[in-house]
């Protein structure tokens, strides 16, 4: 039978489940991914779980979120980060040493392989023809230890690209043109696999822009297949031994098929405050801006930069405009220096600031008020960027730099002139030492982890008892983003690696009051409930999002629907997930209701979740919800959370390969 390439990566890595759409799969990860945002958590419940040493091909830990060292935290996060890399056996990128998902795809990107990442946009690899996937950072953990990956078999979409980019429009068009048509949970339960010869015409780099924010649309991940483009790039990094061509059957079935013409496509931009809202650039052309942005893991490559320097080049950005240059890496800085690129882009007026995320998880670089900030990052969530009204918007580099110039929303081609031809340098400079490769085993049994007074260990979380009464302290609308549950910027990413800290700025930008409330409600001994609307929690994989508000006494979110990632945060740390049977009695239930949840007392075989039950007590009504947990997902919201269950299974300290107690794929559903 003719088989996708997705459905080739899956079944060379399965472990158990059988392949057909919604039936739980367990697949082994190769590769993981940590980020110094998500991964000072990570490293902790490594050590809560008694884990010796990864069991992984590679995991790698970057440090590119937590830049601003405006105090001793974040350089004693990095610290830790060093010594646990070393105490655990993982590969170490510095700060400075650039971007997570470009620097992975250059150092560790294997055609292939699956890769786990606990930051949302892992999925960027799939540019290489891997299977690669964010998630949560215990699923990590969990995969680091050696522990498969399990998830639900996801629908193929076949997106078949034919013809050629006009002038002016690049990689960064074409996901925004699948987000204009689809909107942001337009990928969800979905692996978009791209094909056709379209491909031809994308390098690397531009395909991980388009696999990088697959994210935006909420699918499980991107899928390439590795060609004589993955060849040469892999070459180009002085590996191209690691090469294997990989691409569909001819005559593959996918589930569901979308064609781009690519000849057709325009500059597209996303208005504020959502990656979904996309316009064409012509028709909102002439609003003045206050920013432009170049850089981020969602126009990483070497070509972003060396357009956008061409463009520039002999002129100056317009007053009033602040440019922001957000080099990828090391690597690429190395090379824009040596090329001149880098002296244009200064010339021109450009602000250099350091390799890295910075700006895009709104560390510094906020937009003033009043004013639109065009930028090529994959976000543009409310208030992310650290401004409360920012109005940021999403687009190419080639639409950032042509409104730089104009100093208001410009389409590139308005500027009448050829778009600048750039290549690729013929040897690029590699920096490849910089990356700190894993201590051998007897060494690393010997390192203590470095923990600065900022560090707390990860709080304990209490079971289910099998009655609750629960005020509603939160009723949300739809989309509601992990960044307005857990903001991020440079205020509350130094409190990543202390969850007690972190926890008073939830849900800050929604309703400044809940942290407060939900407080008192905790010294009351009570917990609470939050209600919310359609694909609750999308975006960001942070992990915090969800232990925040369980540690603020969180048990219940009754929502419409849920985000992938954050769905199953919230079952990893002992929050039960429930969806309204009628999507209407999101509207019914008022804020300050008390919610009656009853789980069955004796618990039957599979925890009989079915039976769980929830009643309106201040209008005394029932309300429908249903759960998705699989027996097992049901077994750790009820232990309080996937540590203490996997804790009292017997740790992470097994023989290399085995299932942990209480883990086995066959048993779980997601
Ligand atoms: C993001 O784009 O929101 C981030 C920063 O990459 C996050 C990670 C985080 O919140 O630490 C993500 O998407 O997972």
């Amino acid at each position: 039978m003719s088989r996708t390439l997705s459905a080739k990566l899956i079944e060379e890595h399965l472990v158990s489940g059988d392949s057909r759409v919604g039936e739980e799969v367990a697949i082994q990860i190769d590769q993981t991914l940590t980020q110094d945002a998500t991964g000072t958590l990570v490293m902790l419940e490594l050590e809560a779980l008694g884990l010796d040493r990864v069991r992984t091909e590679v995991s790698a830990q970057y440090v590119d979120h937590n830049l601003l060292q405006t105090d001793h935290r974040n350089p004693d996060d990095h610290a830790f980060l060093r010594s646990a890399c070393q105490r655990f056996g993982l590969w170490y990128s510095p700060p400075g040493n650039g971007v997570s998902h470009p620097v992975h795809q250059e150092r560790f990107g294997r055609p292939g392989a699956t890769l786990l990442g606990s930051d949302s946009h892992t999925c960027a690899a799939g540019a290489l023809g891997m299977l690669a996937i964010g998630a949560g950072g215990l699923e990590v953990a969990m995969a680091m230890a050696g522990r498969p990956y399990v998830l639900p078999m996801p629908e193929v979409w076949g997106i078949h690209l034919t013809g050629r980019l006009p002038d002016w429009v690049s990689a960064k068009d074409v996901i925004l043109e699948l987000l204009r048509r689809h909107d942001v949970d337009g990928g969800v339960g979905r692996i978009l696999e791209y094909h056709g010869d379209g491909l031809e015409g994308l390098s690397a780099m531009d395909r991980h822009v388009i696999a990088n924010m697959g994210a935006e649309l909420g699918a499980t991940t991107s899928v390439f297949p590795s060609d004589d483009e993955t060849r040469r790039f892999l070459e180009r990094q002085g590996r191209g031994d690691v090469f294997r061509p990989l691409e569909a059957d001819s005559g593959a079935a996918y589930d569901l098929e979308e064609e781009i013409e690519l000849d057709t496509l325009e500059p597209l931009i996303a208005m504020p405050s959502s990656p979904g809202n996309v316009k064409r650039v012509v028709d909102v052309a002439g609003e003045p801006i206050g920013q432009a942005y170049v850089g981020s893991s969602a126009n990483p490559g070497y070509r972003d930069f060396a357009v956008a320097a061409e463009m520039l080049k002999g002129r100056t950005v317009a007053p009033g405009v602040s440019l922001d240059v957000n080099p990828t890496s090391r690597q690429m800085l190395a090379n824009l220096t040596a090329d001149g690129h880098l002296g244009t882009l200064i010339s021109a007026g450009a602000r250099l600031h350091q390799t890295g995320c910075n700006g895009c998880i709104g560390m510094g670089q906020a937009p003033r008020s009043d004013r639109i900030s065009v930028r090529t990052t994959p976000r543009n969530f409310p208030g992310r960027s650290g401004t409360v009204d920012d109005r940021i918007c999403l687009v190419s580099p080639e639409t950032a730099i042509a409104s730089a110039l104009r100093g208001c929303i410009t389409d590139p081609r308005s500027l009448g002139e050829a778009p600048p031809e750039v290549s690729e340098p013929e040897e690029p400079i590699r920096i490849v030492d910089t990356i700190v490769a894993p201590l051998p085993p007897l060494e690393a049994a010997d390192v203590a982890l470095e923990k600065g007074p900022n560090i707390a260990s990860l709080p304990r979380l209490e079971p289910m008892s099998d009655e609750l009464d629960l005020p509603v302290l939160l009723r949300l609308g739809d989309h509601v983003s992990t960044d307005e549950i857990l903001p991020a910027g440079a205020r509350v990413l130094p409190y990543r690696s202390n969850i007690p800290e972190i926890a008073r700025f939830c849900f800050e930008s929604v309703d400044p009051g809940y942290a407060e409330r939900a407080e008192g409600a905790r010294a009351a001994g009570a917990g609470h409930a939050i209600v919310a609307g359609e694909n609750y929690g999308q975006g960001s994989s942070r992990e915090h999002a969800a232990l925040a508000p369980r540690h603020l006494g969180l048990r219940v979110v009754v929502a419409r629907s849920f985000a992938r990632i954050h769905w199953q945060n919230l079952v990893s740390y002992g929050v039960l997930p429930l969806v309204f049977v009628d999507p209407e009695d999101a509207a019914r239930v008022e804020r300050d209701a008390r919610l009656r949840l009853r789980w069955p007392s004796q618990e039957g075989a599979d925890g009989d979740g079915a039976r769980i039950t929830l009643h309106d007590l201040t209008r005394d009504r029932p309300i429908g919800v249903r759960h998705d947990l699989s027996p097992r997902q049901l077994r750790i919201v009820r232990e309080g959370g996937l540590i203490d269950f996997v804790r009292r299974e017997g740790g992470l300290a097994g023989p290399a390969g085995d299932p942990a107690p209480g883990m086995t794929p066959a048993d779980a559903k997601h």
